[in-house]
């Protein structure tokens, strides 16, 4: 069972230029990582995954890799990452690398010699397609906005880029790019990493023929996120992968699916382990995106409990026995969690983020916490498209209100508020001094002015903090088999307030009642019932004995 470990492991996730600087040039480094290793110990989780620390233009913010084998110098050294790993496994750490090969920079040798012409030794390592009546070959349209085609006049072709167009598609049906990808994954296996969070890693076969995709109308490209994820070949490439690399290493795997179901991850996260540990699904957090197609993703709109109650369901039964779950309320991509699914007003803030942590660290499945997610860290609320950072973000408003016109200046700016990547870029707030303790000098991206009060040094010294409260979950998730292996019953799926859940394993019981709400909850008599032989376990108040639950309030009892 030595290749289990990561289903008792929780994951703490570092965006390293929004971590710690320690060098004062306003980016977080490796050396900043370094030196919070000892915070990272007291938290008690067990696997750190990095974003992105390889040699790039930072078109996407590391996600455009120029050279797998570097680290960017704003980062640091070679020698820095192998003083970080080396402390990162004395203080029981793993480290999980970020693995980005859907795509390269179009800074990457490869690139640069592939857009040279059609025959030279790199010609065929991207996806390259002649015009069709002097226009782009299909009319798929790019994650981040325009086509997701450009045209390049040496060659006389258009090459793909599902992202930017700094961010070119490999050819995976090139043997040989499977092999460069081979050899840089065991570049740093080799160096002892313990495993690979695989960006985007469904998209990698492309549908075949590369046919128009379904567009709405009012848009001029495609929305492809639902078209081009689980191609025909993709678990035929996972299984190459981990026949000639994975299986040949003790590492943790999971890989970020895009329009994913639990029908297709129970292949790709299969417990015989002959392609990944698990994946990243994105259901929960696409709920209540635009009901207008064309505008995608980008909406201000709450979400309702029984649609989320009904995903998370789902995954949790569809995937049991079969497969493992990854667990995340949030990530660099996504808005706070805090802000999207509890509340950040101050009032409700601690006990809405504790009531969230222990809705998703009950469940079956290897948690993930985002940097500052536990210590309650809020979405930053910015009021101008000017501070904005992130390209999606600031490439979706030029689309959508100026060239476009199908959103309201005022309404994109409230949609950006609530769901912009950049909401969970913001620096780490460590301290109440100036820049956060995350720098001396102005950072790279603004703080979340709240800093004041939201901070790590504050955290620790409130015994009841959202952070201890974490430490807490993750001591028990150590503790409890029934925590991480237990099988998932909902108790009340149409509740639109309550979430109540049942966990079993063997003869033991875990119940997990969760008011979602900013008002007080009557408990339904069939809860007070079921938790009457149970003792109570933890929880965010000490009404664990009322017959109602107080607003956000959550209880776990056991048996
Ligand atoms: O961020 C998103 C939600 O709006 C997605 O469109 C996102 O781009 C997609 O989930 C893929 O994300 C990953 O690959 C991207 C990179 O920009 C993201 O940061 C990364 O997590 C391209 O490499
Ligand atoms: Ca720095």
């Amino acid at each position: 069972m030595s290749k289990q470990w990561f289903k008792d492991a929780v994951v703490y996730q570092i965006y390293p230029q929004s971590f710690q600087d320690s060098n004062q040039d306003g980016i977080g480094d490796l050396k900043g990582i370094q030196q919070r290793l000892t915070y990272l110990e007291k938290l008690g989780v067990d696997v750190v995954w990095l974003n992105p620390i390889y040699t790039s233009p930072n078109q996407d913010n590391g996600y455009d890799i120029a050279d797998y084998r570097t680290i960017q110098t704003r980062y640091g050294s070679m020698q820095d990452f192998d003083d970080l790993l080396a402390d990162m496994h004395n203080h029981q750490l793993k480290l999980m690398m970020d693995l980005v090969v859907n795509h390269t920079s179009d800074q990457h040798h490869w690139f640069q010699e592939s857009k040279q012409s059609r025959n030279n030794p790199y010609a065929d390592y991207y996806i390259w397609r002649d015009p069709v009546d002097g226009h782009e070959p299909n009319n798929w349209g790019s994650f981040f906005g325009g086509s997701a085609w450009t045209y390049v006049p040496a060659r006389g072709q258009y090459y793909l880029h599902l992202f930017a167009s700094g961010q070119p598609d490999l050819n995976w049906e090139n043997p040989k790019v499977r092999q460069e990808v081979y050899d840089l994954m065991r570049f740093w296996l080799d160096k002892g990493v313990n495993g690979f969070r695989m960006d985007v890693i469904n998209l990698i076969s492309k549908p075949a023929g590369l046919p128009d995709a379904p567009k709405a109308p009012g848009a001029t490209y495609a929305n492809i996120e639902q078209f081009v994820g689980n191609g025909p070949k993709v678990n035929a490439y996972l299984q190459e992968m981990n026949r000639e690399v994975l299986s040949h290493y003790d590492i943790m795997t999971v890989g970020e699916c895009v329009a994913v179901t639990p029908e297709v991850a129970v292949h790709y996260a299969n417990l015989e382990g002959t392609e990944l540990n698990m994946v990243f699904q994105f259901e929960h957090v696409g709920l209540s995106a635009n009901p207008n197609p064309a505008i995608g993703k980008w909406n201000d709109e709450p979400i309702k409990l029984t649609d989320l109650k009904a995903v998370l369901d789902r995954w949790q039964t569809k995937l049991d026995g079969k497969a493992w779950n990854s667990l995340y309320w949030n990530n660099h991509d996504q808005p706070r969690a805090v802000s999207r699914f509890g509340n950040d007003n101050p009032a409700f803030r601690e006990r809405s983020a504790k009531m969230l942590a222990t809705v998703l660290h009950m469940m079956q499945g290897t948690p993930y916490i985002f940097e500052g997610e536990e210590i309650g860290m809020t979405n930053v609320h910015f009021k101008q498209l000017a501070e904005y950072e992130d390209l999606e973000s600031i490439n979706a408003y030029h689309e959508l209100v100026e060239d476009e016109g199908l959103v309201e200046p005022e309404t994109m700016l409230s949609y950006l508020a609530d769901r912009s990547r950049d909401n969970a870029r913001t620096p780490m707030q460590w301290t109440n001094q100036a820049y956060a303790g995350f720098s001396t000098v102005q950072p790279w991206f603004n703080l979340n002015p709240n800093y004041a009060t939201i901070n790590v040094d504050q955290a620790l010294a409130q015994a009841d903090s959202v952070f201890y409260y974490y430490q807490q979950l993750i001591q028990l998730r150590h503790q409890e088999a029934l925590i991480r292996y237990g099988n998932f019953t909902d108790l009340l799926p149409d509740d639109q307030a309550i979430y109540a859940y049942q966990r079993q394993y063997g003869n033991e019981s875990l119940l997990v009642y969760a008011n979602f709400t900013d008002h007080s909850v009557a408990l339904a008599s069939q809860l007070i019932k079921a938790s009457a032989d149970h003792t109570y376990l933890i929880g965010n108040t000490d009404s664990y004995t009322h017959a109602e639950l107080a607003p956000y309030e959550v209880r776990v009892y056991k048996k």
